[in-house]
């Protein structure tokens, strides 16, 4: 099947007729085509945006709440379809599509659409001047919205929604890897009544159509999710035109586990903490540190469940583990298992590719547990976003303290343990946007998101994200 572009409301092929091939994950073929935009349909695209923002940004708060929850109301009742569509784009089990993916995408919408009317400005009061200040919040125009492979609908929306509700209009463009459910939410804005401008999808290689984005002088935010090397490169373009950016990257999250944890709590969450998604999660726990004097203990129960998941192809309901986004992808995470192996690490299960019968063009990985003894290994610092996860022991606090802290990024973190003080001291020096303790990937909407070091720049989720789609201006009134 082949996709179009959305501009103005409307369906269209791209102008130079350039088209890519879209791949199924689960048995490697070529399933339709998607196109590979170039600069002139980003400037269609911004032509539209620009028109329809003098409306947009004027349209009362409640009207566009009103569009935004009937969107949200509209991808529910698609749920079969988005999740379907969902599973075959990307290779994630359809039972994950449908229960997390696309029910998180609906409660983007809902969440901002309802945040919009809540959403306040301070004033400040001169006392002794004779004067009051208060600060508008005016939407920044036409923005760009930029996301992964990972979580196609979800992450897309999750940028989308909050540029929407706070009357920006915009130029959005998903991952060329999984861009399917993208494509399918311009019938549904147009069946919410969202006018036709408002949002523009254009799809192609980061490359091209991503590059003609962060070119673009008139697009003045740019939103983006994704790898550290694009990010860098984006804030690079970006910077000399002064744009706002928002940037979630990478993670090479650890998960902190001590002798005093809820033990059968822990293990369970942990092979999820560690494989959701086949790994390709940034919250992902790819690195496990565990208390010395349960380590045995935990390496031997931890090994045995996840012996226990079942890669299949991504449609049937027993499948745990499906397939990997793409070849280029499976690649690169069998490549970083030969260099544990090279490293001195000791693979304790997995390691292989899986052939299912039936699909055996299909990326199917198996969940890979390396037992490490230095935490400064490759693997134990890059950022492999598959299948594959780390364990080693630590003796004290604050070892894995510096164990943690000693890598690149800044994401997240997850810790086990039920001594409260020691969650305030270790929640307080962790360097990561996100800390969990005794849970993962809990998620409150209201709650800032995002990573520190090169974890990116930025917070999204809450007000935050309303705040970055916003220009603050103070006026100052004497009187
Ligand atoms: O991401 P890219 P890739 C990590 C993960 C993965 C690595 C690379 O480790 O292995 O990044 O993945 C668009 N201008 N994460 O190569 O390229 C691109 O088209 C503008 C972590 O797939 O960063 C896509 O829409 N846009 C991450 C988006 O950027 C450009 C999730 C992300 O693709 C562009 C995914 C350019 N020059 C990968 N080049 C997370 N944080 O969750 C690319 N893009």
């Amino acid at each position: 099947m082949n996709i179009q572009n959305y501009i103005n409301g409307g369906f269209h092929n791209p102008i130079q007729n350039n088209w890519i091939d879209n791949y199924d994950p689960s048995n490697g073929d070529v399933y339709g085509q998607i196109p590979n935009s170039c600069k002139e349909d980003v400037e269609n695209a911004y032509i539209a945006a620009k028109s329809a923002f003098p409306n947009w940004s004027q349209t009362t708060l409640e009207e566009r709440s009103r569009i935004l929850l009937k969107i949200s109301e509209l991808i529910e009742t698609k749920l079969d379809k988005l999740a379907t569509a969902e599973s075959q784009d990307n290779g994630k089990p359809i039972s994950l599509a449908k229960a997390i993916d696309i029910p998180r995408a609906s409660s983007n919408f809902r969440f901002f659409g309802n945040a919009i009317t809540q959403f306040a400005s301070e004033s400040h009061e001169s006392i002794g001047l004779n004067a009051i200040n208060y600060t508008l919040r005016q939407p920044i125009g036409v923005v760009g919205c930029i996301s992964p492979w990972n979580l196609p609908l979800y992450l897309f929306t999750w940028k989308i929604a909050p540029a929407l509700a706070a009357g920006n209009c915009v130029i959005a463009k998903p991952s060329e890897v999984t861009p399917m459910t993208a494509y399918m939410l311009g019938d549904i804005c147009n069946e919410a009544g969202l006018p036709k401008g408002v949002l523009n999808i254009v799809h192609g290689l980061g490359t091209t159509t991503g590059q003609a984005i962060i070119e673009h002088p008139d697009i003045k935010a740019i939103s983006f999710t994704g790898g550290t090397a694009t990010g860098a490169h984006i804030a690079k373009t970006a910077a000399p035109m002064f744009k706002k950016l928002s940037l979630e990257l990478g993670g090479k999250n650890p998960n902190i586990i001590f002798a005093d944890c809820d033990y059968n709590e822990m293990l369970n969450t942990t092979v999820r903490s560690s494989f959701a998604n086949q790994g390709q999660i940034c919250l992902c726990g790819s690195r496990i540190f565990v208390e010395q004097s349960i380590y045995e203990t935990f390496k031997k129960d931890f090994v045995e469940k996840v012996k226990q998941l079942h890669v299949g192809h991504p449609s049937e309901s027993t499948t745990n583990i499906g397939a990997l986004v793409s070849k280029p992808h499976l690649e690169k995470v069998k490549n970083y298992i030969d260099i544990a192996k090279a490293e001195g690490g000791t693979v304790l299960c997995g390691g292989n590719e899986v052939t299912i019968e039936g699909y055996e063009n299909g990326y199917y990985l198996e969940p890979t547990v390396i037992e490490v003894s230095t935490d400064e290994c490759r693997v134990n610092q890059e950022e492999i976003f598959g299948p594959v996860v780390t364990i080693m022991p630590f003796k004290t606090e604050d070892e894995v303290l510096q164990m943690a802290n000693k890598v690149q990024y800044g994401l997240s973190a997850t810790l086990w343990t039920n001594d409260l003080k020691r969650t305030m001291r270790m929640s307080n020096h962790i360097q990561a946007g996100i800390v969990w303790v005794n849970t993962w990937l809990m998620r409150d909407l209201r709650t800032p998101f995002g990573g520190m070091k090169a974890s990116g720049v930025g917070r999204e989720g809450g007000f935050e994200a309303l705040r970055f789609f916003t220009e603050p201006k103070n006026v100052c009134i004497k009187y």
